[in-house]
């Protein structure tokens, strides 16, 4: 791949950006592909790559009807971490750490993978049994975690206020030195451009409108730039998850939510790790170019609108306050809003269907970004041998018939 020295980026400045190569083709959709991929965000574009890195299956297309990285991908708060309960999602997300470990050397495109540290805080004797208990889970499932005291953060975290005057007082935390933060936009474009250089062809603005399917199977699917013939389609499309569902007239038990995000305006370093409660219900976390990076819980009605309610903004801010009543001080700069889709355990659906060769990947409610690379890599298993990877067996759609969920509530925490 071809390496950008300082003189070329002078020269491309210098010339308006006239000879910038772009990083990936924008090709015409073909009449057919041996797989087609719904959707654009980190999660389509990782299956494609791994499909044709993994698997040798290039002839493949990514159908985005935006631009990619525009849904949820390029709207969250980027937290990565792989601290859940259950031994069927730790090991889930953990192969996700491992691939993040790796990524930028693997795309040769610098993710700008953090690992500076999640905390998750505990302010009652419920929550430190809760902490404790996930992080023994995760250590016998071979996943860094530790228990730390209100004293230890009080250190590790100028400003967080561990008074135990504070309303809700801080008891201890859970820490995972390995979880951190990753720039969104570049997972995206990295997947995008690695993809394209496998022979994946990438095609933004073009809309699925309708899912074909004759004697059981998927044949091909419907868009605003003609039909397209494949008898292998995933499906990853996030909080619209459903829509494309009743195409194939499919019902899947997924709720969608609109979930905001804040930052503020750029201040000097000062919070250089992630910090999240799920009890005031708020997380943080400082941009590396400095906006203070704020979020909490989901809307709680249903809907597709990309914006939420004023008394979220207001909670979210509260809980920040409360942790760090310095922030106050801080103006907030801009908000925005994504649609998550909700699954009745917290956990994905990386699935078969009822319709041979369509597979859906979706479920990851507020959580899904640090899955990006890991739920990329399963799904593109699944696709190309049409069976499950051990990793995802569990998450299948079979789950919700015969009651063997994975209750993840506790370890979704603070967006749910
Ligand atoms: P998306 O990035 O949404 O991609 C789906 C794509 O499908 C979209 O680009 C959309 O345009 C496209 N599409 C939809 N319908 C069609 C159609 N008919 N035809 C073609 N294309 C279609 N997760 C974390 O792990 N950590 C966090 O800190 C975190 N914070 C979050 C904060 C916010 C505010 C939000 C909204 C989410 C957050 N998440 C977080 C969740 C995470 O963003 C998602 O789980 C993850 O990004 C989903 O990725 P995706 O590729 O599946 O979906
Ligand atoms: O899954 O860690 C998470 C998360 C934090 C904020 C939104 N999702």
């Amino acid at each position: 791949m071809k390496r950008y020295s300082a003189f070329s980026l002078l020269r491309n400045a210098l010339s308006h950006n006239r000879n910038w190569r772009p990083a990936w083709r924008s090709p015409a959709p073909k009449k057919s592909y041996d797989a087609i991929v719904v959707g654009g965000g980190g999660h389509g574009l990782a299956t494609a790559y791994y499909l044709a890195k993994e698997h040798g299956i290039s002839n493949v297309a990514v159908l985005e009807k935006g631009w990619i990285g525009g849904g949820n991908t390029g709207r969250n708060t980027t937290i990565v971490r792989s601290n859940y309960l259950w031994t069927e999602a730790a090991l889930l997300y953990e192969k996700s750490m491992k691939l993040w470990e790796g990524l930028s050397q693997d795309l040769n495109y610098n993710v700008m993978f953090s690992q500076r540290g999640v905390y998750n805080l505990a302010h009652s004797l419920q929550d430190m049994r809760d902490i404790e208990r996930r992080v023994n889970a995760n250590r016998l499932n071979g996943i860094d975690a530790e228990v730390v005291s209100a004293s230890e953060l009080g250190k590790a975290i100028p400003y967080l206020n561990v008074s135990p005057d504070a309303r809700y007082p801080i008891l201890g935390a859970s820490l995972q030195r390995r979880g951190g933060v990753a720039r969104h936009d570049a997972v995206a474009w990295g997947f995008a451009r690695a993809a394209d250089a496998l022979g994946v062809d990438i095609i933004e603005q073009c809309e699925v409108t309708g899912i074909e399917v004759k004697n059981g199977k998927a044949v091909g699917v419907l868009t605003t730039r003609g039909s397209i013939a494949s008898d292998r389609i995933g499906v990853v499309v996030a909080g619209h998850a459903s829509v494309l569902a009743k195409m194939a007239g499919l019902r899947l038990p997924i709720e969608s939510h609109p979930l905001q995000a804040f930052v503020s305006e750029p201040i000097k370093p000062v919070l250089d790790t992630v910090v999240m409660s799920g009890a005031v219900h708020g997380y943080i976390s400082q941009s590396d170019k400095g906006e203070l990076v704020v979020g909490a819980g989901i809307d709680s009605y249903n809907g597709y609108g990309q914006r939420g309610s004023f008394p979220v903004i207001e909670h979210a801010m509260q809980a920040i306050i409360e942790l760090f009543p310095i922030f106050s001080r801080v103006r907030m700069l801009r908000l925005w809003g994504g649609i998550v889709d909700v699954a009745p355990d917290a956990c994905p659906i990386l699935s078969k269907t009822p319709v041979e060769g369509l597979y859906f990947n979706c479920g990851w409610g507020t959580g899904g970004f640090k899955a990006t690379p890991g739920s990329g890599w399963v799904f593109a298993h699944t696709m190309a041998r049409d069976e499950a990877h051990e990793l995802n067996a569990p998450f299948s759609l079979e789950r919700f018939t015969t009651g063997a969920l994975v209750d993840e509530h506790g370890a979704a925490a603070v967006a749910h």
